[in-house]
């Protein structure tokens, strides 16, 4: 599994980036994932990896799960609580 997440950010947000979700869903869930680094500049994600191609609105974090893009962090964190079986009772 893919991860968009950015690579670097200034050292305000460092800790309030909604990437960081993802990351802790999957470390969570025990699910392997890549990270795909993205710069944050001053106006916001730059786009170095035809991203907009990814993600409609350009921003993290974004998963490809073999070809299943998800965007938004509350459907990646059910998407992968579901595909794991953890973080949620059934
Ligand atoms: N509703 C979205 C919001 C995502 C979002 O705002 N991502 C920010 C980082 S926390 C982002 O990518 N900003 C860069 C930009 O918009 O250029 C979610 O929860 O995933």
């Amino acid at each position: 599994m893919k991860v968009y997440v950015f690579k670097s950010l200034p050292p305000f947000l460092w800790g309030y980036t909604r990437d960081l979700r993802a990351m802790w869903a999957l470390e969570e869930c025990g699910i392997a994932y890549e990270t795909v680094g993205l710069d944050c500049g001053p106006n916001g994600l730059q786009d170095e990896v035809d991203f907009g191609m990814v993600s409609p609105f350009k921003q993290v974090p974004t998963i490809d799960d073999d070809g299943y893009i998800l965007t938004e962090s509350g459907a990646i964190l059910l998407y992968l609580a579901e595909k794991s079986g953890r973080l949620i009772p059934y």
